[in-house]
């Protein structure tokens, strides 16, 4: 009778055992227990190991740090390994158009389960190179903002990089500043999170191929160089429109933007000349990577080509060392954490258009 009870015993140790093998494995491959698998994984037994010291919280910690590795992924654990050179998610060329109506609430429902609120992303498996903010200069564009979410979300999800989407929004009907929108937000964005690199995009540009990597290279990078509204080719040799990505040190080296282009025109020129000005380069994607289509639009009211901005070109040199991130001056007027954008409404002393 003993000896039974013992077989019975040792046959339910044994299966419980085979159990734990089971859904071990299984947790390994499956989403659940951790976004996707640890990119650190894939080097073999110590990072296994380390893997599932983590699932059963094992190595020692402060009693809350494991918890909020996994609500405030900002503060992941150090394990986990850098995110690799060559993107494992890239797909290449993309179908873009613009014809299909796009509600904000679609945009949510298709992004933001991977978003973090004020429109944050950083990626579940491996650290980030780069610490990106996306600063969008705007006023009355809604369309082209929904867009311009649907389309950029999931590719810079897939470019891996630790980003965050502000969209600048200039307060009031005065005539609209681009430049002086794209100061202001990196100046806001920096008060949140150390960012490294910034990219300065247009709201209606959307890239049609995801190898066109929005973030920071060793010079200036201009990455809008083969838009559809220039049939694909650059307007001119020295453009420096539409988006573009400077790290924080060659934007500071530049003082940023002019604050005192008023009106459309001449500010992406301005930067140009401020870069070569400061013995530096540009780096540009190839003209395939490079393409980008523009939504259609007509010239925004309070926003008229300002004749007198070609000429400030010729003072660039004698300018910038006053007109620029340093002389900037603004007011906040709200700011709003969307789950797909952080919205700053700006006041910048706009004169009445
Ligand atoms: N922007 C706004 N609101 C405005 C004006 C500009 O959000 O009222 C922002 C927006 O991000 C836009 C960017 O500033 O993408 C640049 O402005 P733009 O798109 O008007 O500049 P672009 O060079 O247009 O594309 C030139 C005028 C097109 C007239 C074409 C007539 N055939
Ligand atoms: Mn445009």
């Amino acid at each position: 009778m003993l000896r039974k009870l013992f077989h019975i015993l040792v046959f339910f140790s044994l299966l419980s055992v085979a159990y734990f093998v089971v859904f071990l494995f299984h947790s390994r491959n499956s989403t659940l227990f951790f976004f996707t698998k640890p990119q650190s994984m894939e080097n073999g037994n110590d990072a296994l190991s380390q893997w599932i010291k983590e699932l059963f919280n094992l190595t020692t910690k402060a009693p809350n740090e494991g918890q909020e590795k996994i609500h405030v992924p900002r503060t992941m654990s150090k394990t986990l390994g850098p995110c690799p050179d060559t993107l494992p998610n890239l797909v290449g060329p993309l179908y873009v158009e613009f014809d299909s109506t796009r509600t904000l609430d679609d945009v949510r429902k298709e992004v933001e389960s991977h978003l973090q609120e004020g429109g944050q992303h950083k990626p579940p498996d491996c650290i980030a190179q780069q610490k990106v903010a996306i600063i969008i200069p705007f006023r009355n564009r809604h369309e082209h903002l929904k867009h311009w979410l649907y389309y950029l979300h999931p590719i810079l999800m897939r470019q891996q990089s630790d980003y965050s989407v502000y969209v600048i929004n200039q307060d009031g009907e005065g005539v609209f500043n681009r430049a002086k929108l794209m100061n202001a937000g990196y100046a806001e964005a920096l008060k949140e999170y150390d960012f490294e690199c910034f990219v300065f995009s247009d709201v209606d540009l959307v890239p049609m191929d995801d190898r066109n990597l929005y973030r920071c290279f060793d010079s200036p990078r201009h990455l809008a160089v083969a838009m559809d509204k220039f049939n694909f080719h650059l307007p001119y040799d020295h453009y420096f429109g539409g988006v573009i990505a400077l790290s924080k040190e060659q934007f500071l080296k530049i003082n940023g933007f002019p604050n005192t282009y008023w009106g459309w025109g001449g500010e992406d020129d301005d930067m140009y000349k401020r870069i070569i000005l400061r013995g530096m380069s540009i780096s540009r994607p190839d003209m395939v990577t490079g393409k980008y289509r523009m939504v259609k639009h007509k010239r925004d009211l309070h926003n008229e080509a300002n004749p007198r901005n070609p000429d400030k070109l010729h003072q660039t040199h004698l300018t910038m060392n006053e007109d620029g991130i340093n002389s900037l001056k603004y007011t906040v007027k709200e700011i709003v954490r969307d789950k797909l954008f952080t919205y700053i409404n700006v006041d910048i002393h706009a004169p009445p258009s």
